[in-house]
Order: C-alpha cells, then structure tokens, then sequence
C-alpha cells in the first residue's frame, strides 16, 4: 500500500531541545530511498508546521508548552486522519514523543478498537498532576488513555483514544514511582528489560501480539528511538542504558510487519544533536524498512 510520510519537526514536548530537527534527518538519512526500495509509494509527504522556541511564548507553568503541543496534535491528528482516509499506510516522524498524541486521536477516528505497542526505555504516563518533570513527551500515554486533563477534547470525535487493555509496552527500564503505580493500576502488559532478558525478543512480540491483536481492528507502533540501548542510538533526548541491540529492535519489527495487520507507525525522538554521524537516523530509517516489510533474503 501506499504510504504517507508525515513530518513532525517539534521538539518542544521534549527534556532537551534537537528532536525537530528528527524529521529532516531521517529524510537525508535516505528515508524515501529506502521506502521505493521496497516497491511502495509515498503518496504523500506532509509537514506539519510547529511552533519553535523563538516563536512561541515560553510558558512557565508547571507542564511546559501545553498549548503549543496542543496546537501540533490537533495538526498531527488531521494529517494521520487524511492519510488513513485516503487509503495510506500513515508514517510519523518526530518530533519529540509528544507528537503521538496527535496520531492517536487521529487513528481513533477509523478505529473503534486500536491496538497500540509502545516502543519505549520510559512508559509516557505521567499526567500533569503527577509529572516530575513537566515534560509533555512524559504524558502521551496518559494523555491517549484519557487520563490527562489534556485530552484533545476539542477536536470532534477524539476522546479517550486507547483502550489500557489494548496497550502494549516493550523496552521499559526507567519508570517513576506515579508511572509503576499506573501501570498496576490499569494492568497494562508490559514488556521490561528484564522480560526481553528472560525470555527472548520473539516471546515478547508473540505475546505482545496476542494481546494487541484480539479483537482490535488496528494495530500502531509508537516507536521512541530511546529504546534502544545508547550504543546503538546515542542521538536520543534522554538515553538509558540497557535497552534493545540492533537484531532485536529490527527482529521485533520484522515480526510485526509479517503479520500484515501493522496499519500506522511514529517514529520519534532522532536527535541529531546528540548524534554521531548520522547514526541513530540511519538506525530509524533502517527500522521503518523492517516494520514496512524488508526482508534479509
Ligand atoms: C520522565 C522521562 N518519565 C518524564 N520521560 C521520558 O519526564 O516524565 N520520556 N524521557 O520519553
Ligand atoms: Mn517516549
Ligand atoms: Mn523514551
Ligand atoms: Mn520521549
């Protein structure tokens, strides 16, 4: 099928700016490229315009740049509600992690029962209340979940997006207290480090799968490049040490994309100011060919 590149150079959800300039990175990284490689075509390719920090007022309350984020989601959410509608395979490029948000509420426009795995080192739960750091790229999740005061709900037809049952984390390992307790609280399925350690990357898929394949009727891959471990992606905002290597990130999407039930895809967080030679938009562009289908043989 068809895809549609959707661009999303905002970084202002984020710990540390660099993640706006994500989109075009993965672009010069050969993104296009690598897309007609694989026989498909880009239908379209959008870029959705962002406030920055020169522009924007610097709001000083305790969530940084509410409306700003607000702003983009609404935009994100329309762009990924087009591509679906016209018939594309929707592909976010962040963009901090705050830009899914967007592309929830756009995707739960065409599906009433959307699978969601969360490619993540963090679980993005924290709602304003309750985040330590006031950070929106913390709170996409909540957000999506409807937890979040911040909930889109002046966009038609976007309310509490993702069901918690039909949500799938994989690559945690740095949670804050508010965040465990959560995803106790709502029983999330949750692939740690320590359950990739035991009991291998294609358990954990398989079984994610289970999960986000019943009974919905659409599967998303949120994809924070900060899953992986630092040596393979160092051009991340915040790194943590001990995450995916290089097979079982592609592994993990190379088993997703045979399932051919994959229907949308963001993926966040290139940083190339903390980057080394291009490597960690090489890595995403790299990945987006896994999860779109490429195959070794
Ligand atoms: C932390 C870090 N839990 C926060 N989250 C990050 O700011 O809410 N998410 N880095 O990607
Ligand atoms: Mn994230
Ligand atoms: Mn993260
Ligand atoms: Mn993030």
């Amino acid at each position: 099928h068809d895809v549609a590149i959707i661009k999303v150079p905002f970084g202002l959800g984020g710990a540390r700016g660099g993640a706006e300039l994500g989109p075009d990175e993965l672009i010069t990284a050969g993104l296009k490229r690598e897309i007609a490689s694989l026989g498909l075509n880009v239908s379209k390719e959008i870029r959705v315009d962002c406030p920055s920090e020169s522009v924007a007022p610097i709001e000083r309350n305790r969530v940084k740049y509410l409306s700003e984020v607000s702003q983009v989601s609404e935009r994100v959410c329309n762009e990924v509600s087009g591509a679906i509608a016209g018939g594309s395979f929707p592909l976010v490029l962040g963009g901090d992690h705050s830009v899914a948000i967007g592309s929830l509420a756009g995707l739960s426009a065409h599906y009433s029962n959307l699978g969601v795995i969360w490619f993540d080192a963090h679980a993005d739960l924290n709602t304003e209340e309750r985040s330590l750091s006031g950070n929106m790229h913390g709170m996409s999740v909540a957000a999506a979940l409807g937890h979040s005061a911040f909930n889109l709900s002046h966009i038609p037809g976007a309310g509490p997006f993702v069901d918690p049952s039909n949500l799938v984390y994989i690559g945690l390992r740095d949670l804050d207290v508010y965040e465990k307790e959560q995803i106790r609280a709502l029983g999330i399925k949750s692939f740690t480090m320590h359950d990739i350690d035991r009991i291998g990357i294609q358990q954990v898929v398989e079984q994610a799968l289970a999960v986000v394949g019943e009974g919905t009727d659409g599967i998303h891959i949120s994809f924070d490049m900060d899953c992986l471990d630092p040596r393979e992606a160092p051009g991340v905002g915040t790194p943590v040490p001990g995450g995916l290597n290089y097979r079982e990130a592609h592994f993990a999407l190379e088993l997703l994309a045979s399932t051919n039930r994959v229907t949308s895809m963001d993926l966040v967080e290139v940083n190339p100011l903390f980057d080394q030679n291009r490597h960690t938009a090489r890595l995403g562009v790299e990945l987006i060919a896994s999860m779109l289908g490429k195959r070794i043989l």
